[in-house]
């Protein structure tokens, strides 16, 4: 599957919208994305983008529904969050089905080199009228390679244009990027990189996903049931997919670190660089790869809810849900969470207690989960007759079996996101986090008896409708 694989499958659904008239890709773009998107509308293509070579494409929107997630899942558009997120979680406890590497692919049918590279060419958007730049990374991964290991690593980190041969690559302290970008570090070497926009946009979620001591080509071939497709990219050796649309190669040099940023993130904020600038790693872009009539992906970000919140939402839940699994807790009956709460600092876990302690022993697997160990601030456990998703009924658990005192834990320090801006500017990589077991204890003997409609009262009624005038 590449990504124009699902624009055929969402313009035949009437879930993808092509926009011919000329758009700006300065506010533009991302302003007409983020009313289209408020209303649940299609995906848009631009295809006509000012001061960009005719050809040029620029989709948005490719996560912002559940109706175009499942079909990147290859599942019916009817299915919710939570059942893709049980479906992910089924095949990646499964066998793995390894990337598949080809001789060439039409990623090379275009090749920039020396003085042909300019990032410009590329239709990055300006998203907000405070942002630093325009981002050529928001649906985008960058692939690199363990230098102690040889493994090879997606991650999804965002990407300002500094200039004509170089884009920013905001790897954020201790992900596993950094970790390796620090091990090139200490060999004195720079760390060869391919930065990939426009593909599979499973293999984007992939790139975002909090994954450890696995190839995320790989993660997505198992969850496709076939191997991706890659090749290898001649500069840096890097495998990059056969079918990608754009991809840029070059180095990251670990001490020449460059200021980027302001960007109006998914919280609905800008970030610290409004105030101050901060230095961050940047690519050195060599090349410059792209299939003819390239389509550049976007996602937009912003206030809740729109691509970046469905994309986190679904993909942390879908890896807890599957951590969970693998870590053996038994009862877990659904995950939840909420795009609302911007897809990453809330979540919500429905279990049938087992044993006394059981819903103990779950909070403190999500707390310790690499999904969950990073930037979440809140749990809610529930009994298994309420679905994780259904926010009313969770609701009801908080006002009717959730006790402040006996349900409540606060764990002091976990690690977090500096894109938090609940947190304090000093302390930016650490958050507290809160517990509510809104469960019944199983331990009580006399447990709360909820009221139900009588079951035969209920059939003999059913049997005098049309005589009660109710139809
Ligand atoms: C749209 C989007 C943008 C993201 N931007 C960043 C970013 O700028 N920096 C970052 O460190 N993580 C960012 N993340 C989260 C990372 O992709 C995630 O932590 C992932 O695990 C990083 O890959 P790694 O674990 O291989 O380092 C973003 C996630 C999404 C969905
Ligand atoms: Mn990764």
């Amino acid at each position: 599957m590449d990504l124009r694989d699902f624009i055929s499958q969402w313009e035949q659904q009437g879930d993808l919208k092509r926009v011919t008239a000329e758009v700006d890709w300065d506010l533009e773009m991302s302003h007409i994305a983020k009313l289209v998107e408020e209303k649940d509308g299609p995906s848009l293509l631009f295809e006509n983008i000012r001061g960009h070579a005719p050809g040029q494409k620029v989709i948005f929107g490719v996560f912002s529904n559940t109706r175009r997630l499942a079909t990147i899942l290859g599942r019916p558009s009817s299915m919710t969050m939570t059942e893709l997120s049980y479906e992910w979680m089924k095949l990646s406890v499964g066998e793995v089905i390894r990337a598949e590497e080809l001789e060439t692919g039409p990623i090379f049918e275009n090749i920039l080199e020396g003085d042909d590279v300019d990032v410009f060419k590329i239709p990055s958007p300006r998203f907000y009228d405070k942002d630093g730049g325009r981002y050529v990374g928001t649906a985008v991964f960058h692939v690199v390679r363990d230098p102690e290991t040889g493994e090879i690593n997606l991650g999804t980190y965002r990407s300002q244009v500094l200039d004509s041969k170089t884009i920013g690559a905001q790897i954020l302290k201790g992900k596993r990027g950094d970790r390796i970008l620090q091990k090139y570090k200490k060999l004195g070497q720079k760390m060869p990189i391919c930065t990939v926009v426009g593909c599979d946009p499973l293999l984007m979620l992939a790139g975002s996903a909090m994954v450890e001591n696995a190839n995320e080509y790989d993660v997505v071939g198992t969850l496709r049931g076939e191997p991706v497709k890659i090749v290898t990219e001649p500069l840096t050796g890097l495998p990059i997919p056969a079918d990608a649309e754009w991809v840029l190669a070059g180095y990251v040099d670990g001490d020449d670190l460059r200021e980027e940023g302001p960007f109006g993130e998914y919280t609905g904020y800008y970030t610290e660089e409004l105030y101050h600038p901060v230095k961050k790693p940047a690519v050195n872009v060599e090349r410059i790869y792209h299939r003819d009539d390239p389509v550049f992906m976007a996602a937009s970000v912003g206030r809740p809810v729109n691509d970046n919140h469905m994309m986190l939402a679904f993909v942390r839940n879908a890896t807890l849900w599957t951590e969970l699994t693998k870590m053996g807790i038994p009862g877990i009956k659904s995950v939840y969470m909420p795009p609302e709460a911007c897809g990453r600092f809330w979540a919500i876990v429905s279990v049938k207690q087992l044993y006394p302690g059981h819903a103990d022993q779950v909070a403190a697997a999500v707390i310790a989960s690499n999904t969950c160990t990073y930037g979440l601030k809140g749990l809610i456990i529930v009994d298994d007759d309420i679905a994780a998703d259904d926010l009313p009924r969770v609701w009801w658990a908080l006002a009717t079996r959730y006790d402040v005192k006996r349900g409540t834990q606060i764990i002091n320090r976990g690690r977090s996101t500096p894109l938090d801006p609940a947190l304090d500017p000093s302390s930016k990589f650490i958050t507290s986090r809160l517990v509510l077991d809104a469960t019944i204890p199983f331990e009580w003997k006399e447990k709360p008896v909820e009221v139900k409609l009588s079951p035969e009262v209920l059939e003999s009624i059913k049997a005098r409708w049309s005589e009660l005038g109710l139809d």
